[in-house]
């Protein structure tokens, strides 16, 4: 099965679901964006652990194109499930690094037994993909991936970005 996407127009830091999808970066150690909304909404314990999974697993940082997921502190939800979106390259194809964040953080949520699950416009901010591609791999992807996950929320930020999503979506 795959999931059902849904989409909604908003602040991922608010929505109640089992996990959200953090568009980190390979330190672990936050930055700005989703990322740095997510730790400020979510507190310090979601810190707390990134640090520990980088004195143990991730030693040289979390690979672009993987996930792991930390406790969501204070936020609504269970989980945060952190993946590494690769930045936009104009002369090197890097889509299969977008679909495996995608398909990884999926693949996290199905370890939790995470059944709604909220993803952000990875890759689309600081690291500049294309919003219209990103739309197109992440629908894509998630369609495309079996998963016990029954709900994908894409939770997208302004108006020029929903209506790029919604016309995926179609
Ligand atoms: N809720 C939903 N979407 C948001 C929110 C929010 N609270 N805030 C921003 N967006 P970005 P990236 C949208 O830059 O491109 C960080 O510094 C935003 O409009 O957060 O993957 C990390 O630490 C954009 O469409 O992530 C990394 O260093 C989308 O979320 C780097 O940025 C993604 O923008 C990752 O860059």
């Amino acid at each position: 099965m795959s999931a059902a996407i849904t989409l909604v127009r908003g602040d991922i830091t608010r929505q109640r679901v089992d996990a959200l999808v953090n568009a980190a970066n390979s330190s672990l150690l936050g930055g700005g964006g989703v990322d740095g909304a997510i730790h400020r909404r979510g507190g310090p314990a979601i810190l707390t652990e990134c640090r520990a999974l980088r004195a143990s697993r991730y030693g040289r940082g979390l690979p672009t194109g993987e996930a792991v997921a930390t406790t969501a502190g204070a936020l609504d939800a269970r989980w945060v499930i952190h993946t590494v979106g690769p930045v936009w390259s104009a002369g090197e194809d890097r889509s299969h690094l977008l679909v495996s964040c995608h398909r990884a953080s999926l693949r996290v949520a199905d370890e939790l037994g995470a059944r709604t699950v909220a993803f952000p416009a990875i890759s689309t901010g600081v690291y500049r993909w294309p919003l219209d591609d990103a739309a197109r791999i992440a629908v894509e992807t998630v369609r495309d991936t079996a998963t016990a996950v029954e709900e994908v929320r894409f939770v997208l930020f302004d108006q020029p970005a929903h209506e790029v999503f919604a016309a995926r979506i179609g």
